[in-house]
């Protein structure tokens, strides 16, 4: 089938942005073609408006309809395990939810997005896990935002989150130049996020380019410094099972430190090392869930009035 002339459209993999289950009476889809000679048939079968992959910028719009959700940033240079650390958290709730009695998992739109991601780590007989496919820097519908939805068996309404697994390649662009076109989307990200997770590589910072990475390191974070504006932010050491040199985790530390203050630390890693992968994986996602978007404070109304009964607006007079 052909593909729809509307750009927010992505007819024929998931179903019509107008809604219409039968396409024929799309305006946009039948604008673009004769009127069938017979009516269509109109299939049983309804696609739903989205696709159960990631989530592209046009279906956020689909997520955010109910309220706007919580848009999780995973900053950090190519290959420092970002996606990884999605797939690991995903795992993780699927096999002990999240520990925490209001934030009880209750669907997502991405499953199979997730699933991508992490399918990978799973074991399975005869295929020990390994690690997800790397993100490549790709047009079109990146960056993938990943999205979960967490409920309170107290509250009636859910709360969205959305985990943005973008590809290092922008976070090195947007670090040199912050209106760079090739990291466009890192800056988009930065403008909507509202927890940054920045990673930092244990194995680079090892490695023997070492030096070239705290040196970009360096670079990320102050432009995540500059960024920010008070905006929770953690620290987040990934491959923990790798020895980095003292004075090197010093220098990254303090280069995130200077910057933003406020910043919680993480070490994570997939690998079991001295202490157990998942407990240190799921204080940070509790951390994740944890952290609220500043309320807006509206200024004190104005008395107007001595009269209690019409103490606001000018009415009584
Ligand atoms: N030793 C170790 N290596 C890891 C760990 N997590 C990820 N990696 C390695 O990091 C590579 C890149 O991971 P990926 O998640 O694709 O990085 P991304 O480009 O930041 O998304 C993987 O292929 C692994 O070799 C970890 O916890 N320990
Ligand atoms: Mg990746």
């Amino acid at each position: 089938m052909r593909e729809c002339t509307n750009a927010n459209c992505f007819v024929p993999h998931v179903g019509c942005d107008m809604g219409h289950v039968d396409l024929h009476k799309c305006p946009i889809w039948a604008g673009n073609l004769k009127p069938p000679s017979k009516p269509a048939d109109v299939s049983e079968e309804v696609l739903l408006p989205w696709s159960g992959e990631a989530l592209g910028l046009a279906d956020l719009a689909f997520v955010a309809g109910r309220a706007r959700p919580m848009m999780v940033g995973v900053v950090g240079p190519q290959n420092a395990g970002k996606t990884t650390l999605l797939a690991s958290l995903y795992l993780l709730v699927g096999r002990h939810g999240t520990g925490l009695e209001d934030r009880q998992f209750a669907g997502s739109f991405s499953l199979a997005g997730w699933e991508a991601v992490s399918s990978a780590l799973r074991w399975d007989p005869g295929h020990p896990p390994d690690f997800p496919p790397h993100t490549a820097s790709r047009g079109g519908r990146a960056p993938g935002f990943l999205h979960t939805r967490f409920r309170s068996p107290h509250s009636l309404s859910p709360a969205d989150y959305v985990f943005a697994d973008a590809p290092g390649e922008w976070f090195q662009r947007w670090a040199v130049n912050r209106d760079s076109v090739e990291g466009a989307g890192a800056l988009w990200l930065s403008d909507h996020a509202d927890i940054f997770l920045l990673v930092a590589d244990r194995e680079a910072l090892s490695g023997e380019t070492r030096g070239a990475a705290r040196n970009a390191f360096r670079l990320l974070a102050r432009r995540v410094g500059d960024e920010l504006r008070g905006r929770p932010v953690a620290l987040v050491w990934t491959k923990s099972d790798i020895d980095i040199d003292d004075a090197m985790e010093q220098a990254v530390r303090s280069a995130v430190v200077d910057v933003m203050p406020n910043v919680a630390e993480f070490s994570v890693s997939i690998m079991q090392g001295d202490s157990v992968p998942e407990t240190s994986m799921m204080k940070l996602f509790q951390w994740i869930l944890k952290e609220r978007r500043p309320l807006t404070r509206l200024p004190q109304p104005t008395a107007q009035s001595d009269d209690p009964l019409f103490l606001f607006g000018g009415a009584a007079t």
